[in-house]
This record gives C-alpha cells, sequence and structure tokens, in this order.
C-alpha cells in the first residue's frame, strides 16, 4: 500500500470510530457481540458486590431445601457427573447491547441433580446462592430444561474467577441475572422466593 493510500484508510477508519462514538474497545466487543464467540479477556462483568475467593478444594454445593434426599456435592463430585456443552449468550439485562458475550458452556444438566434430590410435589422455585450472597431464583419447570446447567468450564478452559469460579449457574434463553456465579446452594421451596434482582421489581420469569 502506498503511504497516501496507507493515511486514507487510518483517517477512514478512526473516523468509522468517531462518527460511531465507540471506543476501541467497545468496536471490539460490538463485533464480537455480533455472532462469534467472545475472546476470553474481553467477557463484561457485572455483579453486586465482592468477588469469593472460591477454592476447588474447599468448594462443596448444598443442595436442600422441601427435597426428598437433600445433598452435597465437591467440586470432584460434580466434575464426574455426565456433562454437556451449550453455545449460548449471556447478556445483561441494564445493557443487552453491550453487556453481552457468546461462550460455550461445559457442565452439569440441573435436571440431573434435581432427578437425585426429589422436590417435593408442591415445590415452586429453586434458590440459587452466590458464595458473596448474591441470589436468583428459578421456576422448577424452567430449572427442569435439558440446557440449564452448572457450568464449570468455558471455552474449554475453568471458569474465570470473576466469571464464577469454579461452578456458576447457565440459563440459556433468560436474561444474565440468573447465571448465578459461584455457587454454592440450591435451595426447593414451595414459597414464591424472590432474587436479589427479581425481588427488586426484574421479571420473575427472565426470558429474553
Ligand atoms: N453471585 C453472583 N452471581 C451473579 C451476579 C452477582 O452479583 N453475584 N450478577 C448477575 C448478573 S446481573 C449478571 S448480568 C451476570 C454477569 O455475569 P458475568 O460477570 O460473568 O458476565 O452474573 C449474574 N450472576
Ligand atoms: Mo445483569
Amino acid at each position: 500500500m502506498k503511504r497516501r493510500d496507507f493515511l486514507k484508510a487510518m483517517i477512514i477508519s478512526t473516523s468509522i470510530l468517531v462518527i460511531g462514538r465507540l471506543s476501541a474497545y467497545e468496536y471490539q466487543q460490538y463485533q464480537h457481540a455480533q455472532n462469534s464467540i467472545t475472546p476470553f479477556g474481553s467477557w463484561y462483568v457485572v455483579q453486586i458486590s465482592y468477588t469469593p475467593d472460591v477454592l476447588i478444594n474447599n468448594y462443596v454445593l448444598t443442595v436442600d431445601g422441601e427435597v426428598e434426599n437433600p445433598m452435597t456435592f465437591t467440586y470432584q463430585d460434580l466434575v464426574k457427573l455426565p456433562s454437556i456443552e451449550i453455545k449460548d449468550t449471556i447478556q445483561c439485562v441494564s445493557d443487552p447491547y453491550f453487556l453481552k458475550a457468546n461462550v460455550v458452556w461445559t457442565g452439569v444438566p440441573l435436571k440431573y441433580i434435581i432427578d437425585m434430590v426429589k422436590p417435593k410435589s408442591n415445590v415452586i422455585k429453586v434458590v440459587g446462592y452466590g458464595a458473596e450472597g448474591y441470589t436468583a431464583d428459578l421456576p422448577v419447570y424452567k430449572a427442569m430444561e435439558p440446557n440449564v446447567i452448572l457450568a464449570y468450564m468455558v471455552d474449554g478452559k475453568p471458569l474465570p474467577q470473576v466469571h464464577g469460579y469454579p461452578v456458576r449457574l447457565a440459563v440459556p434463553g433468560w436474561w444474565g441475572y440468573t447465571y448465578v456465579k459461584w455457587l454454592v446452594r440450591l435451595y426447593f421451596t414451595s414459597k414464591n422466593i424472590l432474587g436479589y434482582w427479581e425481588s427488586r421489581g426484574y421479571p420473575d420469569v427472565a426470558k429474553k
């Protein structure tokens, strides 16, 4: 390319960024938001509080409430269970345009856990708890869908700490606030319990 053409190309590409009022980072996010897998380092982070340090060796998922057979799972227990891979777009309700990422989850279908603990017949909700105190609720009919998973890998690697290491929920088709990070408890209940954002007015049926 001639120097003049090169300068012209520079000016054009710069003006696209200026006209669009996007920073280079936003522009990159925008491009990746369209279809391809979001690069590992540039996935958005949204959370109400600090990032807890949950170590694999101490990790325990408690599954309790109104169930026939309450259970606990260590990290090693979970990774031995049958797992599936799902391509998904995680997306925050507060900015569905930029705060989204295309990822591939690996994890255990929540239905598999539900079948083991056997919720009582009047149970309507399952509430997920994050290690730092966050909660989100799912109606049991949604939790039973085959693609709702306890994810322990993303894009073939362990979850990054800010994205919920070692285990988080993934609820394809529903808003990001249902994707509880640092998941340490699943509580089954016949009461209509609302999670952190659901109790602050966001849809309880969080379908995108
Ligand atoms: N434990 C926990 N999980 C959480 C949250 C949180 O504050 N704490 N925020 C939720 C919200 S509102 C969104 S949009 C997604 C963002 O996930 P990410 O930071 O991995 O992109 O996590 C959800 N899960
Ligand atoms: Mo969100």
